[in-house]
């Protein structure tokens, strides 16, 4: 049910050019004027600027940077995607908040997004570094009706929307490294990772996790990762808007992946492949003792990284087998 503070919100806000009366709030609703002036001082705490002038009535005048349940949620035209959002101000990291809620049966499509992460995790419990107010920082719990051996296929469609958001939407050009990686210009912008619960041939659910960093300064990543971490600010010189982002990863997120589950892989794949870092260039593979020269030609159905080697034949890498930075002539 969306909350009558997103409702308020979402009147003022196709109204904005004029004032909108109490009364007409209070028709639109169903709700008395003195619970409207309440939710209005609610607003005024997430960081709306409500101008409210006697006879005339009320006006957005300046909506939050800052990111809530509210504001991620005002504007954002998904069906089901973002429909239950939970928003810490910080959190140890949003991947434990929604494993429990799925197991405490949260809907499908279910957000879980945070200001701060103190122990953000990646891979193989790597740590991922998740500074205030600078990056996104989310979750989503989702019930795929698919076979959990197809899981890998939403890491791969999760890249690409990432991808497709900062190509179409804020002009940059990101490449993909398999398998979950995103790049601006040779180093990390996005991380995601993908945790599954599931029975044989049934997945309970599925929790995505995304990290980008947006708004980071150098001093804001760790000393460590300088060298191979960016952030979006770091490559285009301007800050952005993280709710507003966050809206569109969402919303492509949601599309994307109602055409998968119509279409199947192969869009994606297509995608996927058009921002494969890498993909046509020759590497080295380490294949037991031996380092092979291959061309990285794609991905499989089940989300493997293609090689070619110079005998023609077609492998699946591993991915510890790659060596993404040392050149091969
Ligand atoms: C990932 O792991 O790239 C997955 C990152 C997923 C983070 C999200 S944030 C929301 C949700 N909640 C969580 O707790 N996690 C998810 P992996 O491929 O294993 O990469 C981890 C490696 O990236 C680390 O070992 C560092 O070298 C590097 N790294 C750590 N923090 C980084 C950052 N902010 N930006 C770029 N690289 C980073």
């Amino acid at each position: 049910m969306e909350s009558t503070r997103s409702r308020i919100i979402n009147f003022l806000s196709e109204n904005q050019d004029t004032y909108v009366s109490g009364q007409d709030i209070s028709n639109e609703l169903e709700i008395s004027r003195s619970a409207i002036w309440k939710h209005m001082k609610e607003l005024e705490k997430d960081g709306y600027v409500i101008e409210a002038r006697p006879n005339k009535g009320y006006r957005i005048i300046e909506s939050p940077s800052k990111v809530s349940e509210n504001t991620l949620q005002w504007g954002l035209s998904t069906e089901w995607l973002g429909k239950s959002i939970i928003h810490k101000e910080s959190t140890s990291s949003t991947q434990i908040i929604a494993h429990k809620l799925a197991m405490e049966n949260a809907e499908h499509g279910t957000v879980v997004i945070a200001n701060e992460q103190t122990a953000g995790k990646g891979r193989l419990n790597r740590e991922w570094h998740s500074a205030k107010y600078k990056g996104i920082w989310l979750s989503l719990v989702l019930r795929p009706n698919i076979l959990p051996n197809l899981a890998p296929q939403l890491t791969l469609l999760c890249a690409t929307v990432l991808a497709t958001v900062l190509k179409e939407e804020l002009n940059l050009d990101p490449k993909i490294k398999w398998p979950n990686d995103i790049m601006l210009e040779d180093k990390k912008v996005a991380g995601i990772l993908t945790e599954m619960q599931a029975e044989q041939d049934k997945i309970n659910y599925i929790v995505i996790g995304i990290g980008m960093n947006v708004n980071h300064d150098m001093k804001d990543l760790p000393n460590d990762i300088q060298y191979r971490a960016t952030s979006l600010k770091l490559q285009s010189g301007k800050e952005w808007d993280i709710t507003k982002l966050i809206q569109s990863i969402l919303e492509r997120f949601e599309s994307t992946y109602m055409e998968y589950m119509q279409n199947g892989f192969s869009t994606i794949k297509e995608i996927w492949e058009s921002y494969g870092y890498r993909i046509g260039e020759k590497m080295h593979i380490k294949m037991f003792k031996e380092v092979k020269k291959a061309i990285l030609v794609g991905i499989a159905e089940d989300g493997a990284l293609l090689a070619q080697y110079e005998d023609g034949l077609v492998n699946k890498v591993f991915s510890g087998e790659i060596e993404w930075f040392s050149k091969t002539e």
